[in-house]
Protein backbone atom coordinates (compact mmCIF):
# COMPACT_ATOMS: atom_id res chain seq x y z
CA UNK A 1 0.00 0.00 0.00
CA UNK A 2 2.78 2.48 1.15
CA UNK A 3 4.54 1.94 -2.32
CA UNK A 4 1.57 2.82 -4.54
CA UNK A 5 0.12 5.65 -2.38
CA UNK A 6 3.85 7.47 -2.93
CA UNK A 7 3.41 6.31 -6.67
CA UNK A 8 0.17 8.24 -6.50
CA UNK A 9 0.99 11.19 -4.40
CA UNK A 10 4.06 11.97 -6.77
CA UNK A 11 1.54 11.46 -9.66
CA UNK A 12 -0.76 14.49 -8.08
CA UNK A 13 2.20 16.55 -7.48
CA UNK A 14 3.66 16.58 -11.08
CA UNK A 15 0.46 16.95 -12.43
CA UNK A 16 0.50 20.25 -10.68
CA UNK A 17 4.09 21.25 -11.24
CA UNK A 18 4.25 23.97 -13.38
CA UNK A 19 6.65 25.00 -15.95
CA UNK A 20 7.27 28.45 -14.14
CA UNK A 21 8.88 26.07 -11.68
CA UNK A 22 6.12 26.37 -9.11
CA UNK A 23 3.02 24.14 -7.87
CA UNK A 24 -0.56 24.73 -7.97
CA UNK A 25 -2.72 23.26 -5.08
CA UNK A 26 -5.29 22.18 -7.35
CA UNK A 27 -6.16 22.51 -10.75
CA UNK A 28 -9.31 24.59 -11.69
CA UNK A 29 -9.89 25.80 -7.64
CA UNK A 30 -6.53 27.18 -7.01
CA UNK A 31 -4.34 28.32 -10.33
CA UNK A 32 -1.62 30.17 -8.79
CA UNK A 33 1.04 29.89 -6.06
CA UNK A 34 0.07 30.01 -2.71
CA UNK A 35 2.76 31.08 0.27
CA UNK A 36 2.02 28.25 2.73
CA UNK A 37 0.74 25.40 -0.04
CA UNK A 38 4.52 26.44 -1.73
CA UNK A 39 6.14 25.47 1.61
CA UNK A 40 3.94 22.21 2.40
CA UNK A 41 4.83 20.98 -1.30
CA UNK A 42 7.89 21.50 -1.20
CA UNK A 43 8.90 18.85 1.88
CA UNK A 44 7.11 16.66 -0.50
CA UNK A 45 9.40 16.91 -3.09
CA UNK A 46 12.23 16.89 -0.96
CA UNK A 47 11.82 13.28 -0.71
CA UNK A 48 12.00 12.29 -4.64
CA UNK A 49 13.78 15.54 -6.17
CA UNK A 50 15.43 18.08 -4.29
CA UNK A 51 15.91 20.14 -7.50
CA UNK A 52 11.87 20.72 -7.41
CA UNK A 53 11.87 21.51 -3.99
CA UNK A 54 14.59 24.27 -4.05
CA UNK A 55 12.92 25.60 -7.03
CA UNK A 56 9.39 25.39 -5.31
CA UNK A 57 10.77 27.77 -2.64
CA UNK A 58 13.23 29.94 -4.88
CA UNK A 59 9.85 30.82 -7.61
CA UNK A 60 7.94 31.90 -4.25
CA UNK A 61 10.43 33.85 -2.98
CA UNK A 62 11.24 35.32 -6.23
CA UNK A 63 7.94 37.52 -5.66
CA UNK A 64 9.30 39.20 -2.20
CA UNK A 65 8.73 42.48 -1.60
CA UNK A 66 11.04 45.31 -0.97
CA UNK A 67 9.96 45.74 2.41
CA UNK A 68 10.80 41.84 3.38
CA UNK A 69 6.46 41.05 2.56
CA UNK A 70 6.25 37.58 0.95
CA UNK A 71 2.92 37.51 -0.43
CA UNK A 72 -0.27 34.60 -0.47
CA UNK A 73 -0.75 34.16 -3.89
CA UNK A 74 1.48 35.01 -6.66
CA UNK A 75 -0.18 35.59 -9.59
CA UNK A 76 2.56 34.17 -12.35
CA UNK A 77 -0.02 34.20 -14.96
CA UNK A 78 -3.32 35.36 -15.95
CA UNK A 79 -5.92 32.56 -15.47
CA UNK A 80 -9.84 32.87 -15.28
CA UNK A 81 -10.74 30.30 -13.26
CA UNK A 82 -9.89 31.63 -9.85
CA UNK A 83 -11.80 34.94 -8.21
CA UNK A 84 -10.62 37.30 -6.81
CA UNK A 85 -7.25 37.19 -9.14
CA UNK A 86 -4.29 40.16 -9.93
CA UNK A 87 -6.79 43.07 -11.11
CA UNK A 88 -8.78 42.78 -7.80
CA UNK A 89 -5.63 42.86 -5.44
CA UNK A 90 -3.79 45.32 -7.03
CA UNK A 91 -0.36 44.68 -5.56
CA UNK A 92 1.12 47.26 -7.42
CA UNK A 93 -0.80 50.02 -4.44
CA UNK A 94 1.99 49.36 -2.32
CA UNK A 95 5.43 51.34 -3.16
CA UNK A 96 7.70 48.36 -2.81
CA UNK A 97 5.93 45.49 -4.46
CA UNK A 98 7.37 43.48 -6.92
CA UNK A 99 7.75 44.46 -9.87
CA UNK A 100 8.81 41.34 -11.28
CA UNK A 101 5.21 39.19 -10.45
CA UNK A 102 1.70 40.63 -9.23
CA UNK A 103 0.35 39.44 -6.15
CA UNK A 104 -1.89 39.84 -3.42
CA UNK A 105 -1.25 42.23 -0.96
CA UNK A 106 -2.26 39.44 1.98
CA UNK A 107 0.39 36.94 3.69
CA UNK A 108 -0.37 33.32 4.82
CA UNK A 109 1.28 31.42 7.51
CA UNK A 110 4.96 31.95 8.06
CA UNK A 111 6.20 28.66 7.48
CA UNK A 112 9.51 29.14 5.03
CA UNK A 113 12.03 28.98 7.75
CA UNK A 114 10.81 25.41 9.29
CA UNK A 115 10.37 24.59 5.55
CA UNK A 116 14.57 25.19 4.59
CA UNK A 117 15.28 23.01 7.69
CA UNK A 118 12.99 20.11 6.79
CA UNK A 119 14.86 20.06 3.75
CA UNK A 120 18.32 20.26 4.97
CA UNK A 121 17.13 17.45 7.20
CA UNK A 122 15.58 14.87 4.62
CA UNK A 123 18.19 15.49 1.89
CA UNK A 124 20.86 14.21 4.94
CA UNK A 125 22.96 17.35 5.10
CA UNK A 126 23.48 17.24 1.80
CA UNK A 127 26.12 21.12 0.99
CA UNK A 128 24.53 21.55 -2.03
CA UNK A 129 20.92 22.00 0.03
CA UNK A 130 22.66 23.92 2.32
CA UNK A 131 24.98 26.06 0.13
CA UNK A 132 20.68 27.01 -1.13
CA UNK A 133 19.80 27.56 2.18
CA UNK A 134 22.64 30.11 2.43
CA UNK A 135 21.08 31.90 -1.29
CA UNK A 136 17.41 32.14 0.23
CA UNK A 137 17.40 32.20 4.04
CA UNK A 138 18.37 36.58 4.32
CA UNK A 139 15.19 36.48 2.73
CA UNK A 140 13.43 34.09 4.74
CA UNK A 141 15.07 36.14 7.87
CA UNK A 142 13.95 39.77 6.31
CA UNK A 143 10.41 38.20 6.02
CA UNK A 144 10.67 38.06 10.07
CA UNK A 145 11.69 41.28 10.06
CA UNK A 146 9.09 42.29 8.19
CA UNK A 147 6.56 40.93 10.55
CA UNK A 148 7.80 42.06 13.73
CA UNK A 149 8.64 45.88 12.52
CA UNK A 150 5.13 46.34 10.84
CA UNK A 151 2.80 43.94 12.22
CA UNK A 152 3.26 44.11 16.25
CA UNK A 153 1.89 47.07 17.08
CA UNK A 154 2.33 46.03 20.96
CA UNK A 155 5.65 44.88 21.09
CA UNK A 156 4.79 42.12 22.44
CA UNK A 157 6.27 39.92 20.06
CA UNK A 158 3.41 38.76 18.60
CA UNK A 159 1.93 39.61 15.19
CA UNK A 160 -1.51 40.36 13.51
CA UNK A 161 -3.45 39.21 10.76
CA UNK A 162 -5.23 41.41 8.66
CA UNK A 163 -7.88 39.52 7.08
CA UNK A 164 -9.28 35.82 7.54
CA UNK A 165 -7.22 34.81 4.30
CA UNK A 166 -3.91 35.56 5.70
CA UNK A 167 -4.82 32.64 8.79
CA UNK A 168 -4.90 30.10 6.00
CA UNK A 169 -8.11 28.86 8.39
CA UNK A 170 -10.88 30.83 5.59
CA UNK A 171 -13.92 30.39 6.77
CA UNK A 172 -13.40 29.59 10.54
CA UNK A 173 -16.12 29.98 13.26
CA UNK A 174 -13.79 32.03 14.75
CA UNK A 175 -14.48 35.15 12.23
CA UNK A 176 -18.25 34.81 13.02
CA UNK A 177 -18.06 37.25 15.97
CA UNK A 178 -16.19 39.59 13.93
CA UNK A 179 -18.29 39.65 10.58
CA UNK A 180 -21.18 41.78 12.46
CA UNK A 181 -18.91 44.97 13.08
CA UNK A 182 -18.87 45.74 9.31
CA UNK A 183 -21.57 46.37 6.77
CA UNK A 184 -20.63 45.61 3.47
CA UNK A 185 -21.75 46.19 0.11
CA UNK A 186 -23.79 43.63 -1.41
CA UNK A 187 -20.80 43.43 -4.37
CA UNK A 188 -21.05 41.78 -7.48
CA UNK A 189 -18.75 39.54 -8.74
CA UNK A 190 -19.21 36.17 -10.51
CA UNK A 191 -17.44 33.30 -7.93
CA UNK A 192 -15.22 30.65 -9.80
CA UNK A 193 -14.65 28.07 -6.47
CA UNK A 194 -18.25 27.47 -6.64
CA UNK A 195 -17.90 26.22 -9.91
CA UNK A 196 -14.86 23.57 -9.26
CA UNK A 197 -16.80 22.59 -5.95
CA UNK A 198 -20.26 21.80 -4.17
CA UNK A 199 -20.93 25.38 -2.86
CA UNK A 200 -22.24 23.89 0.60
CA UNK A 201 -18.50 23.19 1.13
CA UNK A 202 -17.52 26.44 0.66
CA UNK A 203 -18.26 30.04 2.60
CA UNK A 204 -21.41 32.01 1.58
CA UNK A 205 -21.87 34.90 -1.26
CA UNK A 206 -21.90 37.32 2.29
CA UNK A 207 -19.14 35.32 3.91
CA UNK A 208 -17.16 36.88 0.36
CA UNK A 209 -18.59 40.03 0.47
CA UNK A 210 -16.80 40.81 3.75
CA UNK A 211 -13.66 38.89 2.58
CA UNK A 212 -13.59 41.66 -0.17
CA UNK A 213 -14.27 44.91 1.70
CA UNK A 214 -11.46 43.86 4.50
CA UNK A 215 -9.13 44.09 1.04
CA UNK A 216 -10.37 47.27 -0.30
CA UNK A 217 -9.87 49.60 3.03
CA UNK A 218 -6.54 47.84 2.27
CA UNK A 219 -6.23 49.14 -1.39
CA UNK A 220 -7.51 52.33 0.25
CA UNK A 221 -4.23 52.81 1.91
CA UNK A 222 -2.40 51.27 -0.65
CA UNK A 223 -1.52 48.20 1.59
CA UNK A 224 0.35 50.38 4.01
CA UNK A 225 0.74 48.62 7.17
CA UNK A 226 0.18 51.47 9.99
CA UNK A 227 -2.81 52.79 7.89
CA UNK A 228 -4.36 49.08 7.95
CA UNK A 229 -3.32 48.45 11.58
CA UNK A 230 -5.51 51.71 12.22
CA UNK A 231 -8.52 51.22 10.15
CA UNK A 232 -8.86 47.25 9.22
CA UNK A 233 -11.91 46.14 11.08
CA UNK A 234 -10.53 42.51 11.39
CA UNK A 235 -7.06 42.37 13.45
CA UNK A 236 -6.36 39.39 15.18
CA UNK A 237 -3.35 37.24 16.83
CA UNK A 238 -3.77 34.11 15.73
CA UNK A 239 -2.01 31.31 17.48
CA UNK A 240 -1.73 29.33 14.43
CA UNK A 241 0.08 32.09 12.65
CA UNK A 242 2.15 32.99 15.68
CA UNK A 243 3.02 29.17 16.13
CA UNK A 244 4.65 29.02 12.74
CA UNK A 245 6.17 32.32 12.94
CA UNK A 246 8.22 30.90 16.23
CA UNK A 247 8.71 27.93 15.05
CA UNK A 248 10.19 29.25 11.49
CA UNK A 249 12.21 31.71 14.38
CA UNK A 250 13.85 28.74 15.66
CA UNK A 251 14.74 27.25 12.31
CA UNK A 252 16.38 30.84 11.42
CA UNK A 253 18.45 30.60 14.15
CA UNK A 254 19.52 27.00 13.68
CA UNK A 255 20.78 27.44 10.31
CA UNK A 256 22.09 30.52 10.70
CA UNK A 257 24.13 28.25 13.09
CA UNK A 258 25.29 26.05 10.98
CA UNK A 259 26.40 28.51 7.87
CA UNK A 260 28.64 30.16 10.57
CA UNK A 261 27.30 33.15 10.20
CA UNK A 262 24.10 36.33 10.81
CA UNK A 263 24.91 36.21 14.34
CA UNK A 264 23.27 39.36 15.07
CA UNK A 265 20.70 38.05 12.52
CA UNK A 266 20.30 35.44 14.69
CA UNK A 267 20.14 37.55 18.10
CA UNK A 268 17.48 39.49 16.54
CA UNK A 269 15.40 36.77 16.28
CA UNK A 270 15.94 35.32 19.56
CA UNK A 271 15.10 38.20 21.30
CA UNK A 272 11.78 38.53 19.30
CA UNK A 273 11.41 34.62 20.13
CA UNK A 274 11.32 34.88 24.05
CA UNK A 275 8.93 37.98 23.84
CA UNK A 276 6.81 35.95 21.10
CA UNK A 277 6.76 32.44 23.51
CA UNK A 278 5.85 34.99 26.79
CA UNK A 279 3.34 36.84 24.69
CA UNK A 280 1.59 33.62 23.81
CA UNK A 281 1.49 31.75 26.88
CA UNK A 282 0.16 35.20 28.29
CA UNK A 283 -2.20 36.93 26.20
CA UNK A 284 -3.23 33.70 23.53
CA UNK A 285 -3.65 30.94 26.64
CA UNK A 286 -7.32 30.60 27.79
CA UNK A 287 -6.50 28.68 31.21
CA UNK A 288 -10.42 27.18 31.24
CA UNK A 289 -10.23 26.09 27.52
CA UNK A 290 -7.18 24.66 27.99
CA UNK A 291 -6.26 26.09 24.73
CA UNK A 292 -4.42 28.80 22.55
CA UNK A 293 -7.29 31.12 21.43
CA UNK A 294 -7.28 33.96 18.20
CA UNK A 295 -7.17 37.66 20.12
CA UNK A 296 -9.25 39.97 18.74
CA UNK A 297 -7.38 43.45 18.73
CA UNK A 298 -10.39 44.95 17.50
CA UNK A 299 -12.66 44.21 20.84
CA UNK A 300 -9.48 43.35 22.92
CA UNK A 301 -10.85 39.88 23.90
CA UNK A 302 -10.17 36.51 23.32
CA UNK A 303 -12.48 34.78 20.68
CA UNK A 304 -14.17 31.97 22.70
CA UNK A 305 -13.55 29.04 20.24
CA UNK A 306 -11.10 25.96 20.14
CA UNK A 307 -9.88 24.96 16.49
CA UNK A 308 -6.97 22.24 15.32
CA UNK A 309 -4.83 26.18 15.34
CA UNK A 310 -5.17 25.76 18.97
CA UNK A 311 -2.70 22.79 19.19
CA UNK A 312 -0.04 24.26 16.75
CA UNK A 313 1.90 26.26 19.44
CA UNK A 314 3.28 22.31 20.44
CA UNK A 315 5.23 22.52 16.89
CA UNK A 316 6.87 26.02 18.20
CA UNK A 317 7.73 24.47 21.92
CA UNK A 318 5.93 27.58 23.04
CA UNK A 319 3.96 25.62 26.03
CA UNK A 320 5.01 24.07 29.56
CA UNK A 321 5.01 20.56 29.57
CA UNK A 322 2.33 21.12 32.38
CA UNK A 323 0.32 23.11 29.86
CA UNK A 324 1.24 20.71 27.39
CA UNK A 325 -0.96 17.90 29.34
CA UNK A 326 -3.49 20.66 29.44
CA UNK A 327 -3.67 21.13 25.70
CA UNK A 328 -3.66 17.43 25.20
CA UNK A 329 -6.71 16.80 27.24
CA UNK A 330 -8.40 19.04 25.57
CA UNK A 331 -7.35 17.77 21.96
CA UNK A 332 -8.42 14.18 23.17
CA UNK A 333 -12.18 15.11 24.83
CA UNK A 334 -13.41 17.55 22.76
CA UNK A 335 -11.70 15.82 19.10
CA UNK A 336 -10.34 13.07 19.85
CA UNK A 337 -13.52 10.58 20.49
CA UNK A 338 -13.26 6.64 19.19
CA UNK A 339 -16.02 7.78 16.81
CA UNK A 340 -13.64 10.42 15.05
CA UNK A 341 -10.61 10.49 12.98
CA UNK A 342 -7.71 13.50 14.08
CA UNK A 343 -8.13 16.12 14.17
CA UNK A 344 -11.05 18.33 13.32
CA UNK A 345 -10.43 21.92 12.49
CA UNK A 346 -13.11 23.11 14.51
CA UNK A 347 -14.43 22.25 17.70
CA UNK A 348 -16.73 19.15 16.79
CA UNK A 349 -18.53 19.82 20.71
CA UNK A 350 -19.11 23.34 19.72
CA UNK A 351 -22.53 23.81 18.02
CA UNK A 352 -21.25 25.64 15.10
CA UNK A 353 -19.04 22.26 13.78
CA UNK A 354 -19.79 21.79 10.28
CA UNK A 355 -18.06 18.22 9.15
CA UNK A 356 -18.49 19.19 5.54
CA UNK A 357 -17.80 22.65 5.24
CA UNK A 358 -13.99 23.93 4.59
CA UNK A 359 -13.20 25.21 7.75
CA UNK A 360 -15.72 24.95 10.03
CA UNK A 361 -15.22 21.28 10.84
CA UNK A 362 -13.54 18.79 8.61
CA UNK A 363 -10.08 17.48 9.19
CA UNK A 364 -6.98 18.81 6.78
CA UNK A 365 -3.86 17.40 6.21
CA UNK A 366 -1.35 20.34 6.49
CA UNK A 367 -2.68 20.83 9.99
CA UNK A 368 -2.41 17.32 11.04
CA UNK A 369 1.00 17.59 10.25
CA UNK A 370 1.93 20.66 12.33
CA UNK A 371 -0.13 18.59 15.58
CA UNK A 372 1.78 15.52 14.63
CA UNK A 373 4.97 17.60 14.68
CA UNK A 374 3.83 19.46 17.89
CA UNK A 375 2.85 15.83 19.43
CA UNK A 376 6.08 14.16 18.76
CA UNK A 377 8.08 17.01 20.20
CA UNK A 378 6.56 16.73 23.16
CA UNK A 379 6.76 13.44 23.57
CA UNK A 380 3.19 12.29 23.41
CA UNK A 381 4.51 8.78 21.28
CA UNK A 382 0.46 7.23 20.94
CA UNK A 383 -1.42 10.39 19.87
CA UNK A 384 1.05 11.33 17.63
CA UNK A 385 1.22 7.67 15.86
CA UNK A 386 -2.39 8.17 15.63
CA UNK A 387 -2.51 11.58 14.27
CA UNK A 388 -0.23 10.53 11.40
CA UNK A 389 -2.45 6.93 11.44
CA UNK A 390 -5.62 8.08 10.33
CA UNK A 391 -4.49 10.74 8.05
CA UNK A 392 -2.90 8.13 6.08
CA UNK A 393 -6.48 6.61 6.26
CA UNK A 394 -8.31 8.87 5.32
CA UNK A 395 -5.80 9.82 1.99
CA UNK A 396 -5.97 5.83 1.71
CA UNK A 397 -9.83 5.39 1.68
CA UNK A 398 -10.41 8.51 -0.07
CA UNK A 399 -8.08 9.90 -2.24
CA UNK A 400 -6.43 12.92 -2.32
CA UNK A 401 -8.98 15.60 -1.26
CA UNK A 402 -8.55 18.82 0.09
CA UNK A 403 -10.51 17.96 3.52
CA UNK A 404 -12.02 15.03 5.00
CA UNK A 405 -15.09 14.51 7.18
CA UNK A 406 -14.05 13.54 10.55
CA UNK A 407 -16.69 11.17 11.21
CA UNK A 408 -15.71 7.58 11.31
CA UNK A 409 -19.73 7.15 10.19
CA UNK A 410 -20.92 9.70 8.21
CA UNK A 411 -24.84 9.38 8.44
CA UNK A 412 -25.15 10.90 5.48
CA UNK A 413 -23.46 8.51 3.60
CA UNK A 414 -22.33 11.00 1.11
CA UNK A 415 -17.81 10.96 0.12
CA UNK A 416 -16.25 11.52 3.12
CA UNK A 417 -13.85 13.59 1.37
CA UNK A 418 -14.60 17.48 0.23
CA UNK A 419 -13.13 20.10 -1.80
CA UNK A 420 -10.71 19.79 -4.69
CA UNK A 421 -9.30 16.58 -5.38
CA UNK A 422 -5.58 15.88 -6.36
CA UNK A 423 -4.66 18.76 -3.36
CA UNK A 424 -0.83 18.91 -3.26
CA UNK A 425 -0.21 19.55 0.05
CA UNK A 426 -2.30 16.40 1.24
CA UNK A 427 -0.36 14.45 -1.61
CA UNK A 428 3.66 16.15 -0.80
CA UNK A 429 2.76 15.69 3.00
CA UNK A 430 1.98 12.23 2.59
CA UNK A 431 4.64 11.38 1.13
CA UNK A 432 6.48 13.19 4.29
CA UNK A 433 4.05 10.95 6.61
CA UNK A 434 5.25 7.46 4.70
CA UNK A 435 8.84 8.29 4.47
C1 LIG B 1 -9.38 30.40 -1.21
C2 LIG B 1 -4.78 27.07 -1.43
C3 LIG B 1 -5.54 27.77 -0.33
C4 LIG B 1 -4.96 27.50 1.06
C5 LIG B 1 -5.87 28.07 2.15
C6 LIG B 1 -7.26 27.52 1.94
C7 LIG B 1 -7.77 27.85 0.54
C8 LIG B 1 -8.10 29.73 -0.96
O1 LIG B 1 -6.88 27.30 -0.41
O2 LIG B 1 -7.91 29.24 0.36
O3 LIG B 1 -9.61 30.87 -2.33
O4 LIG B 1 -10.21 30.45 -0.34
O5 LIG B 1 -8.14 27.97 2.91
O6 LIG B 1 -5.37 27.74 3.41
O7 LIG B 1 -3.70 28.05 1.16
O8 LIG B 1 -4.74 25.71 -1.18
Amino acid sequence: MKESLVKQAIEVLENNHQDGGFTIPAQGLYPFQWKWDSGFIAIGYAHYDMGKAMQELASLLNAQWGNGFIPHIVFHYDSDTYFPGPDFHRSQLHPLASKKLRSTGLVQPPVLGFVLEKLYEVSNRNPTVLGFIDDQIDKVYENHVYFYENRDINNEGLVYIYHNWESGTDNSPMWDDIWPTMNPPEYEFERKDTTHVDPSQRPTKREYDHYLYIIEIAKQYNYDDAKIAQHSPFLVLDPLFNAMLLRSNEALIKLYGLLKRGEGKAQYLKEKHALGVQGMNTKLYHESSGAYLHFDLRSNTLLPYISSSSFAPLYAGVPSGERAQQLIQTLKEKFGGEDKYLCASFDPTHEKFNPKKYWRGPVWINMNWIIYQGLKRYGFEDLATRVKNESIELVAKHSFYEYFDCRKVNPDGDSNAYGGNNFSWTASLLIDFLN
